[in-house]
């Protein structure tokens, strides 16, 4: 089989890029020995953009590479350094392209030059140590981590955007006609289904000027598959206007202008949708001697069915001046009924990333899962290497309302809690209403200078103070159990619950 060269429907995976990290630094410079906190913030993502292109006209590059990516940002450096933008990834599309999900949901249709879609968002920066710094957190230990950008499958499915659409039989003359009144050069063959792809031709008619397209021919039972089926028919869905291209000049047997017709409007109405375009009707062939007695004897009977009947020589030229000002009429009525289309800017947005502060929690058989997508992002957010960083996600938590609401669900301590999708969820320990939090995990972070007056980190350095004589395997947090003052974090279970120092219900600087 010929390689294709014009391609109608692809599937896509788009991957957003990851936004940076931001970093922990400190201030140094000589003879200044109290720098203060200066990592900067990660950049972020790149994003896939789709943008409707007029010079693009098939699906074909994306066929031949159907995975597309968008650069990552940059991470955070000292200095206040920001990382650098991951710079979008644009793709041009035809005018006309409707964008799916791969269960067949539209997610948008794309007409008119410029339009785009942001279909996979890049991901946000990690904000760096400066960034997070504030009066009381003079020297965060921590930064926070970029996150992924979207990734996801799409469809693409061209529908051309054309004013005008032919329809017809095979070898009736779509083709000839398109060429004879425009200047495309669509492949014309005296053998059926010489078009296998739709054709579109300009035209100009007085002041008027449209698009026209050419489309595969039809048989009888196209809707049951029969030829090329009537799958190409999406092509003229958006068209104002239908065009009957009839054969009168046609020596097979059983076949004749009015019939021919109908079997057209049957197949069209399986199709469905097509029913309140206007029709005209191009009686095509009457440079043939026999062609234009045909057309002559049915003319009458087709208009008296109220179309609008025009008999043509695609070859000769004859009548189609009279057919194409027909056409623009339709067409400028179209158009006026339908402002056009500007320009305009879709962001796509996964359904759950609405940026409110609405979270679930729900008993499921593995523990409390939470699901919300500032849950979700700030764990996405947190270096769980960092203690520090767990904390501030704890605090986080606690300020949404999050550890609250598994209380009065009846959640008790000890009971696991996991927050984020269940394919890569991040599994806490519940430990409800401590006096705990990143307070009492890092010390970096604190200017010790408050620390008298601080009861967590008092209590901080009397886990410290316990550590020093533990016993074998006991690890900071059976300590600071024994020690009646409740802390959990391991390696792979963090704890959920605030604190109550005001230290940490400032403004969150991460949001
Ligand atoms: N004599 C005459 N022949 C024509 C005319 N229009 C088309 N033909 C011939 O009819 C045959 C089919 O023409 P096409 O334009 O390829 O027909 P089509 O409707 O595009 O056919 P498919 O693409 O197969 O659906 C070709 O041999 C043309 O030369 C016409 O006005 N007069
Ligand atoms: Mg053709």
């Amino acid at each position: 089989m010929a390689l294709p060269t014009f391609v109608d429907r692809v599937a896509l995976h788009v991957s957003a890029g990851r936004g940076g990290n931001g970093v922990a630094s400190v201030h140094r410079e000589k003879f200044k020995p109290l720098g203060g906190p200066d990592g900067g913030n990660g950049g972020p993502g790149g994003s896939v953009i789709l943008r409707v292109d007029p010079d693009v006209t098939t699906l074909l590059d994306y066929h031949h590479s159907p995975k597309r990516r968008a650069e990552h940002g940059g991470h955070g450096a000292g200095a206040h350094r920001n990382g650098a933008h991951g710079k979008d990834l644009v793709l041009p599309v035809p005018d006309g392209t409707l964008v799916t999900d791969p269960q067949g949901n539209v997610l948008a249709d794309l007409v008119g030059p410029g339009t785009e879609l942001v279909v996979a968002q890049g991901g946000r920066g990690g904000l760096g140590n400066a960034a997070l710094a504030s009066s009381k957190r003079k020297a965060p230990g921590f930064a926070l981590l970029g996150e992924p950008g979207d990734e996801l499958e799409i469809v693409l499915e061209l529908k051309v955007v054309a004013d005008i659409g032919l329809v017809g039989f095979p070898s009736a003359g779509k083709s000839s006609l398109i060429a004879a009144i425009s200047r495309a050069r669509p492949k014309i063959a005296d053998y059926p289904f010489t078009t296998l792809v739709p054709n579109l031709g300009v035209v100009s008619a007085g002041d008027t000027t449209y698009t026209v397209a050419d489309v595969p021919g039809l048989i009888e039972g196209a809707s049951e598959g029969r030829g090329l089926g009537h799958d190409f028919l999406r092509h003229i869905e958006r068209c104002a206007a239908l065009v009957h291209v009839v054969d009168t000049a046609s020596i097979e047997p059983g076949r004749n202008p009015v019939d021919d017709l109908d079997v057209i409007e049957r197949e069209l109405s399986r199709y469905g949708g097509l029913e309140d375009r206007p029709r005209l009707v191009a009686l095509n062939k009457i440079d043939v001697p026999d062609g234009r007695d045909i057309a002559g004897f049915v003319v009458d009977e087709l208009r008296e069915r109220g179309l609008r009947v025009f008999q043509v020589s695609a070859a000769s030229g004859e009548g189609l001046r009279e057919l194409t000002f027909a056409m623009a009429q339709i067409v400028e009525a179209a158009r006026e009924a339908k402002p056009v289309v500007e320009a305009k800017r879709i962001v796509l947005r996964p359904p759950s990333a609405d940026g409110s502060d609405s979270f679930t929690v729900k008993l499921t058989g593995e523990g409390w899962r939470v699901r919300g997508e500032k849950p979700e992002r700030w764990v996405r957010q947190t270096d769980f290497s960092n203690e520090e960083a767990v904390g501030f996600l704890a605090d986080r938590l606690n300020r949404l309302g999050v550890e609250t609401k598994l209380a009065q669900l009846g959640a008790q301590e000890g009971d696991a809690v996991l927050i984020g999708h269940p394919d890569n969820a991040v599994v806490f320990d519940f430990k409800p209403g401590i006096d705990a939090g990143a307070e009492m995990l890092g010390r970096r972070g604190e200017d010790q200078r408050f620390d008298e007056s601080r009861p967590a980190a008092r209590r901080r350095r009397a886990i410290d103070e316990a550590m020093d004589d533990r016993g074998e395997g006991e690890t900071r947090a059976d300590v600071a159990r024994r020690l009646d003052k409740p802390e959990t974090y391991g390696p792979t279970s963090y704890e959920i619950g605030g604190t109550d120092d005001p230290d940490w219900r400032e403004d969150d600087p991460g949001e």
